[in-house]
This record gives structure tokens, C-alpha cells and sequence, in this order.
């Protein structure tokens, strides 16, 4: 049976999904504002990705006859001094966000709310790939430090990552 509780805790997660899209977002405005293209375009995919999580969790709200309240949203810090600086923040703060679903499936499996277990399964996998993404990135930036043609060849590579959605207005 759906528990409210873990209803409350679900509408505590839509904040923090949109915080990481607008985290990203805010990563994206700085690296486009320093021409950095392909940064800015690997991080406007990543919050588009994130909305794709708050959406779900909105509509798994709605199917279990709740609602979904929209939170009041913290400015994000709006500039990084590196890349290798940013990707560090993202790959932090997807480790924060894996903690959070990893405590929500675990109230889920407490409270015995089945479908709200299985909805967040989905979650716990998706995380993995969220750290295995920012990870590799980090990698990457560690071996190559500040070399600018190393820099600007990365910055075109990660260009290629396709937004899960058109971004276009
Ligand atoms: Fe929603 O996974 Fe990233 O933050």
C-alpha cells in the first residue's frame, strides 16, 4: 500500500532533483560564458537528464493518488575556476544524491510500500551511471591537468553527448 510517508519523503527528492538540474544548468551558464561549448553542452544534457528524474517522480506521485509540491529553489554558485573543478562538484553531488535514493528505497523496503520499492530500483541503477559518467569525466581532466589543447580537445569530445531531450525553444 502506498505510505504517505514515503510519499513526503518522494516529494523531498523532487527538490533535490530539481537542485541537480539547476546545479547543471548553472555549470552549463558558466562554461557557455567562457566558450566552452562542449563543457556547457555535456552539463545542459546532465540537467535535462535530471528533469527526466523529477518527472518521473512527479508522475509516480500523481498514480499514487498524491501530489507533487514544488519547492522554492536555493540560488546555485554560478562559477568554477576549472573544469576539472566542476566535474569534481558533480561527481560530489551525485554521491550525495545515490545516500538520498539509497535512504529512500531503504524507507520504502521498511514500510513495506512494494511499488514505491520497485519505482526507486530504477533510481539505485540510475545512480550508478550518474557517478560512472561525472567519474569518468574527472578522470579524464586529472590526466590531462591544464594542457589548453588537451583542454580544447575534451571540451569537443564531450560536446557529442546528446541531450535525452531538444533543448531548442
Ligand atoms: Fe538525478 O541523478 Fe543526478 O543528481
Amino acid at each position: 500500500m502506498a505510505s504517505e510517508k514515503l510519499n513526503e519523503a518522494l516529494n523531498m527528492q523532487l527538490k533535490e532533483e530539481l537542485k541537480s538540474a539547476y546545479l547543471y544548468w548553472a555549470m552549463a551558464a558558466d562554461f557557455e560564458a567562457k566558450n566552452q561549448k562542449g563543457f556547457a553542452g555535456w552539463f545542459k544534457a546532465q540537467a535535462g537528464e535530471e528533469m527526466i528524474h523529477v518527472m518521473k517522480i512527479y508522475g509516480f506521485l500523481y498514480e499514487r493518488l498524491s501530489k507533487a509540491e514544488l519547492p522554492a529553489l536555493e540560488k546555485p554558485q554560478a562559477s568554477w575556476s576549472s573544469p576539472l573543478e566542476a566535474f569534481e562538484a558533480a561527481l560530489k553531488h551525485e554521491k550525495f544524491i545515490t545516500g538520498c535514493i539509497h535512504s529512500l528505497y531503504k524507507q520504502a523496503k521498511d514500510l513495506g510500500d512494494y511499488a514505491g520499492e520497485v519505482f526507486l530500483q530504477w533510481f539505485v541503477n540510475e545512480q550508478v551511471e550518474e557517478e560512472a559518467n561525472a567519474d569518468e569525466v574527472v578522470q579524464k581532466l586529472q590526466t590531462l591537468g591544464n594542457q589548453p589543447m588537451a583542454l580544447y580537445l575534451l571540451d569537443k569530445e564531450l560536446g557529442a553527448r546528446k541531450p535525452p531531450f531538444s533543448l531548442q525553444g
